[in-house]
């Protein structure tokens, strides 16, 4: 095989989709996704950036994850202390990945101002972005299968144990920032990550640089000092995990890190100058369409009964929160 390759004069090693013999001849059939391919495909499903990683992860992604659980700074998340093994190396789990495609999503939006001065994060504001993301992520494999129907694949947004921002900055896509949100180049962090892990090999994109340089505004200005390190959140006191993933009732000192937010925060986002820089309105209504109903849900304080709960918020991403949980955020943020 190696002659085959060296004849060929590639670069990467492209995967050998089939072999045969007929009578002395050997017929090799080869499958090569270029970056023109992921390009294609990534501009056909209307997202906002593709790239690709190695599945391997880089040791200081897992020194600093293992830093972080150590620390005890993931709270009550106890489900990424069990699926640490499956997160550290992807292939504990998916042994057949040979490659993982990452693709961002722009969804930045106006903020919301309610009367109440009642604060809910912008990814929020529309349909359930695991749904959106998700079904774009599937019509980019749908693309690669053209080129070879035998390619396998598995898709997550925020749904497995994926360390996604570490592959977003692999598949050089951008940062993670001080903040630690991912830093979409040209883009800014109001994107989510998709992945899309592949059966084949195809050759890793270039990395890009961390654009943090000296600047510590995130850290500085964030009201609860969340951000212990540079990259490194306390979840106990960011007012996004007490919001969305803390169950049970608040204690008194949990209470004061609200700061008005009752779903989400986007403090350590809104002060990134990247962000003031690059994010754009998102080409994709869906991100937003849901931003008058919630508006006026959130005005109306704690005065909505399940029914309604259920109503506004159906196929939304709060819709995971519950009706109790949202009740409980919006009585603490007042
Ligand atoms: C657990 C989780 C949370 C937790 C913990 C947050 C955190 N920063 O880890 C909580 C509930 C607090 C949370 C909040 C939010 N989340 Co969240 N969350 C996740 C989840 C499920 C896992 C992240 C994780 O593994 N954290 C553990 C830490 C240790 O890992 P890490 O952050 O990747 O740490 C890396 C860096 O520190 C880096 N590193 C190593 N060395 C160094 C050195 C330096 C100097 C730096 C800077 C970094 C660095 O290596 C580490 C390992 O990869 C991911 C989805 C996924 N499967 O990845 C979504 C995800 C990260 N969340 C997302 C979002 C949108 C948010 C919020 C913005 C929502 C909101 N508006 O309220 C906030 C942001 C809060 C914040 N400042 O981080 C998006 C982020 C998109 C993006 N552009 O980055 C993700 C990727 C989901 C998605 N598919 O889009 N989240």
């Amino acid at each position: 095989m190696t002659e085959i390759y060296a004849f060929l004069e590639v670069q990467y090693k492209p995967n050998i989709h089939q072999t045969s013999f007929v009578g002395e001849k050997c017929f090799v059939y080869l499958t090569m996704i270029t970056p023109d391919h992921i390009k294609e495909s990534i501009c056909i499903s209307k997202l906002s950036a593709g790239g690709i990683s190695e599945p391997a992860l880089q040791e200081k992604y897992i020194r600093q994850f293992e830093k972080w659980l150590n620390w005890g700074h993931h709270a009550d998340m106890e489900w990424l202390k069990r699926t640490k093994e499956d997160r550290i190396d992807i292939r504990n789990k998916f042994p057949w990945v040979k490659s993982v495609l990452v693709v961002l999503d722009n969804y930045f939006n106006d903020s919301l101002p309610t009367h109440n001065g009642i604060k809910i994060t912008r990814y929020a504001m529309g349909q359930d972005y695991h749904d959106i993301v998700e079904k774009k992520l599937r019509t980019v494999f749908a693309e690669i299968k053209k080129v070879d129907n035998c390619i396998e694949g598995k898709i997550f947004v925020d749904s497995g144990p994926v360390m996604e921002k570490a592959y977003a900055e692999q598949a050089g896509l951008g940062w993670i920032g001080k903040n630690g949100v991912f830093i979409g180049e040209g883009i800014g962090s109001y994107c989510f990550i998709g992945i899309l892990l592949l059966s084949i090999a195809v050759q890793p994109s270039d990395k890009t640089v961390n654009r943090c340089d000296s600047c510590t505004l995130c850290i500085e200005r964030c009201p609860n000092q969340a951000i212990i390190d540079p990259g490194l959140i306390d979840a106990g006191r960011c007012t996004a995990y007490l919001t969305i993933e803390k169950r049970g009732i608040f204690s008194n000192s949990e209470k004061t890190y609200l700061n008005k937010w009752a779903y989400g925060c986007d403090f350590c986002q809104e002060v990134c100058p990247w962000n003031h820089k690059w994010s754009k309105i998102t080409p994709d209504p869906c991100y937003y369409n849901r931003k008058e109903q919630i508006r006026t849900y959130i005005d109306l304080g704690n005065q909505g009964n399940m029914d309604k709960f259920n109503r506004v918020f159906k196929n939304t991403a709060i819709e995971r929160l519950s009706f109790k949980r949202m009740q409980r955020n919006i009585n603490a943020a007042l």
